[in-house]
């Protein structure tokens, strides 16, 4: 669709000479409660989304991509990034059907690009996409937020899984507080946890009851982080080459938390564990999706210097922010309330881009519940109010530091 970004309300690249981010959020396709117009409204020109109906593994045909690419740009809208093409979990482990799972990779990957989309999204997390404990814990002033609570994840580790190695897995301090937490949950709160743990959240691909969830984490009985970071790197070496080719840039998303969980390896938590990433596998299409909500969970992630650091492999951003204690329990904050310093993230991205002579796609990450929503039914993080409130706040910390670059 020709000249997208004049169609939108808040075109702030009109105003200042520095480049600025391209304003777009998660769509999850025709069955989101939150339309192609509400997004676009909130003052985006474009949408991150994914075929969530086809099965992880299967190909995606040219034909889907097409009509889905159709049907956003009859929104208004144009399809900037993917979010998310799975990764399966035979590759991520190097089993059973990999090798045919990789090659229908490739053949998604030709298939977007024919369709001219170039920045897709996928993670490396064994078995579980982000994890959260509470899907609506009430904030002060009524709003609900996201939140990783840890005595109550050890309890559902504990004695609602009853992993095996869980009890050589944790301090005693640990185990004491997840067992009081336990004690004084009622049986509605412990189903919730399950379900909120195991039953996957918006975007993720799979869903568990405890039997499957245990076999499936036996999968990784032999792999620890090293076997883990390989199967990543061998993944990347057999498809950034054909992505290469394509023009496309693959951008990997953070683990989310950054910390093991259930005994399970991490491999992109951290600054070096991406920049090991990049040394391995230092193809043009091998990038990154900065996601500032799951980095900033650790205290020894400096965001700004990150993205300084890994400057022209960041090809998609996510903006949102954590609350954090020591502990490792953390809430999802406001868009720029939280740990991490706004102010220098936009900073450091807006000089990016500037010294790139590029924009890159940012959305908000998701947002908290509020006012309407409250009395609706929506995806958990992915209500329209929230989301544009915090779509909102960014774009004005943007345009604020932006219009004081252009005068300096
Ligand atoms: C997203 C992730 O909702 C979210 O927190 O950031 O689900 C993300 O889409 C995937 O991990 C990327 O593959
Ligand atoms: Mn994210």
């Amino acid at each position: 669709m020709a000249d997208l970004q004049y169609l939108a309300a808040y075109d702030t690249m009109k105003q200042t000479a520095t480049y600025q981010m391209l304003q777009a959020m998660r769509w999850f396709g025709p069955n989101d409660p939150v339309s192609l117009q509400d997004i676009r409204q909130a003052g985006c020109t474009g949408v991150v989304t994914a075929l969530h109906q086809v099965p992880n593994g299967d190909v995606w045909t040219g034909e889907a991509i097409a009509e889905r690419k159709t049907m956003i740009e009859h929104g208004g809208l144009s399809w900037d990034v993917v979010e998310s093409l799975p990764v399966h979990e035979a590759i991520k482990t190097r089993s059973g059907k990999f090798e045919q799972l990789i090659e229908n990779y490739k053949t998604s990957l030709r298939n977007l690009a024919a369709n001219n989309i170039r920045v897709v999204t996928y993670n490396f997390m064994p078995v579980l996409d982000w994890t959260r404990t509470d899907l609506a814990f009430t904030l002060p002033d009524g709003a609900k937020a996201l939140r990783f609570e840890m005595a109550a994840f050890i309890a559902f580790d504990l004695f609602q899984l009853k992993r095996s190695a869980a009890q050589s897995q944790y301090s005693s301090a640990q185990k004491d507080s997840a067992a009081q937490r336990w004690e004084h949950m009622g049986d509605d709160e412990k189903q919730t946890l399950q379900r909120n743990i195991i039953a996957g959240l918006p975007g993720s691909k799979e869903s568990f009851t405890i039997d499957q969830f245990q076999t499936v984490l036996d999968t990784y009985n032999n792999i620890d982080q090293t076997k883990l970071k390989e199967h990543l790197v061998l993944f990347l070496k057999d498809v950034c080459p054909v992505a290469d080719e394509l023009g496309i840039k693959l951008v990997i998303h953070p683990d989310d938390p950054p910390y093991p969980i259930l005994g399970l390896p991490r491999v992109v938590s951290t600054q070096s564990d991406i920049q090991q990433l990049f040394d391995a596998v230092p193809n043009e299409s091998n990038n990154l999706c900065f996601c500032t909500g799951s980095f900033g969970v650790r205290a020894d992630n400096d965001l700004p210097s990150m993205i300084r650091a890994f400057g022209k492999r960041i090809w998609f951003l996510h903006l949102r922010s954590t609350r954090r204690d020591a502990d490792g329990n953390f809430y999802e904050a406001g868009h720029l309330d939280g740990d991490p310093d706004m102010y220098h993230v936009i900073k450091a991205i807006l000089e990016l881009m500037q010294s790139d002579s590029r924009r890159i796609v940012m959305r908000p990450d998701h947002g908290h519940q509020i006012l309407d929503d409250l009395n609706k039914q929506t995806n958990p993080g992915y209500s329209a109010i929230g989301r544009l409130k915090g779509l909102a706040e960014l774009r004005g910390l943007e345009m604020g530091i932006a219009r004081s670059m252009d005068h300096k």
